[in-house]
């Protein structure tokens, strides 16, 4: 059904500091179901894929450094309006703007720093979805 997927990273600065439970436990209290889920390391070619759409930005190869540094926890999550809700619960993409309570004012120290990532369509939901997960891996 269109509409009630969105797929997040705990990025690696938010793995490494150790809030990846407490923000699962954000995602899962804000009803989400966790459809696919793993702790993994984006290889260079695999960052720089994902993030395509900047690739002519100022920030891309920052931001493709910063992404593989170290390990981050990709998922599907399952709710109505997911992609939506979702991107109210992260907060905007510069912390220093996000609303407080939002996982991004609680946890992300900068604009590229900013410890989550959240589809911004559904469109964009399928394929990142299938960037990171194969069919037999989601429940
Ligand atoms: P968002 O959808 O909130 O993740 O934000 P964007 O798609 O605009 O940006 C993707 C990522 O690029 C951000 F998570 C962090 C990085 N970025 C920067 O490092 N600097 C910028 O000025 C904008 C984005």
């Amino acid at each position: 059904m269109a509409g009630n997927i969105t797929l997040t990273m705990i990025k690696p600065d938010a793995v490494a500091e150790g809030h990846t439970g407490k923000i699962l436990d954000m995602i899962i209290a804000a009803g989400y179901k966790i459809q696919a889920m793993k702790l993994t390391r984006l290889p260079k070619r695999k960052a720089e894929e994902f993030y395509a759409v900047h690739k002519e930005r100022p920030f891309f190869g920052e931001l493709v450094a910063f992404m593989t540094e170290g390990p981050i926890v990709a998922a599907i999550l399952e709710k109505e309006n997911a992609v939506e809700d979702f991107r109210k619960l992260i907060g905007a993409t510069n912390p220093q703007k996000a609303e407080d309570g939002t996982i991004r004012k609680l946890f992300a120290a900068n604009i590229e720093r900013n410890a989550v990532h959240g589809s911004d369509s559904d469109e964009n939901a399928a394929i990142e979805a299938s960037f990171h997960f194969s069919g037999l891996d989601r429940f």
